[in-house]
């Protein structure tokens, strides 16, 4: 599903101009803005039609609300933004990241989010990409380790704060539970999955890192949930992550949960004291597991 292909209406390009309604109408009767007529004369919009306003918009000071522009170099990030350029959006984000920038990179987030960029897409082709990135920028020794907590803890605020600017359905469906080992610090991959969860209209129980395991049977008499997701990456002490592993797996067998886990921390993990339903590897791959009705229609 790619979401170059979706249309606008008039009220979701006006959103994502930054004006209002009428004045779209304006400008498509006055031939500023390309759109589409649709059989009953409604307008529709594509990526293109967007980008290309923006592309031949000479005022610099506009009210762009896709990612909010000041300067030249701004009006060129909202056309990659539109066109969904992740190559680009990459090194931009991964100096925002670098400089600390939360604000600025929540920006490209939300601008991506608002352009209907699906977060699974912007998950995997953004912020995976840059937290790699950052990785491989440590090892090769180009930023001290200073520099990639910084790095990695921006992307993560930024993050959070993008859940603010989610939709989440009303209705929940079921409880979710969220959580990592208890020497696990990695849990970025889980916060992201959380989200998607979270719009995929589920309750999330989001214990995150280092969660105890002291008492953990309570939390599933309390909330019954229908999944328990597992993020490990680095496996500290083999035998202690073992041991929670086979205790939650038995937990998920008594409570009727389901188990689904990620992360290459699972490698050195032996799975088989539960039955685990979904071994994700990417966060596409996690959207269509949880809406497996989109799968079918595609
Ligand atoms: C950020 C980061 C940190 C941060 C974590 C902050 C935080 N709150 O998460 C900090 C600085 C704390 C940290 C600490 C350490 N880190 Co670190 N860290 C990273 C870094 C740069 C990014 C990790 C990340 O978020 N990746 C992005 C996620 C989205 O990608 P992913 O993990 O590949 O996950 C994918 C899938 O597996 C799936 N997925 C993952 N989890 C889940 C869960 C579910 C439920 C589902 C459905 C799917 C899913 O989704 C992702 C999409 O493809 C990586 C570099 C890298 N290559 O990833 C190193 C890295 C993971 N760290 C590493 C190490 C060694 C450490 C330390 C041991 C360092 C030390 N000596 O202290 C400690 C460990 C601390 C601990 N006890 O956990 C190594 C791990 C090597 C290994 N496999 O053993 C890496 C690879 C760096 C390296 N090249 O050496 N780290």
């Amino acid at each position: 599903m790619s979401a170059k292909l979706q249309y606008f209406n008039s009220q979701e390009a006006a959103k994502i101009l930054g004006i209002n309604v009428s004045t779209i109408k304006r400008w498509t009767d006055e031939g500023k803005l390309k759109c589409i007529r649709s059989a009953g004369g409604h307008r529709k919009f594509l990526f293109h039609h967007l980008a290309d306003f923006l592309e031949n918009q000479n005022q610099v000071k506009s009210k762009v609300s896709i990612f909010p522009v000041e300067n030249t170099t701004d009006l060129e990030i909202s056309r990659y933004i539109l066109k969904g350029d992740f190559d680009y959006l990459q090194d931009f984000a991964l100096e925002l990241a670098l400089s600390c920038d939360r604000n600025r990179l929540l920006q490209v987030f939300k601008g991506l989010y608002l352009a209907q960029f699906p977060l699974h897409e912007i998950y995997d082709k953004l912020v995976t990409k840059l937290l790699h990135k950052t990785g491989e920028l440590w090892e090769q020794g180009r930023i001290s380790v200073a520099q990639e907590h910084i790095t990695t803890q921006t992307v993560r605020d930024s993050l959070i704060r993008l859940q603010a600017v989610i939709n989440i359905p009303a209705k929940k469906s079921s409880n979710i539970m969220c959580l990592n080992f208890s020497d696990e610090l990695h849990d970025i991959a889980l916060k992201m999955v959380d989200h998607i969860l979270e719009s995929s209209g589920y309750n999330i129980l989001f214990s995150g890192q280092i969660t105890p395991m002291v008492d953990i049977e309570q939390l599933f008499e309390t909330f019954q949930p229908e999944y328990v997701c597992i993020s490990s990456t680095v496996v500290w002490d083999q035998k202690k992550s073992q041991q929670e592993f086979d205790e939650l797996a038995g937990l998920c067998k008594k409570y009727g949960s389901k188990l689904c886990i990620g992360g290459s921390g699972f490698e050195k993990i032996d799975l088989t004291a539960g039955r685990v339903e979904g071994i994700i590897e990417s966060f596409s791959h996690l959207y269509l597991f949880f809406n497996p009705e989109i799968e079918e229609k595609n």
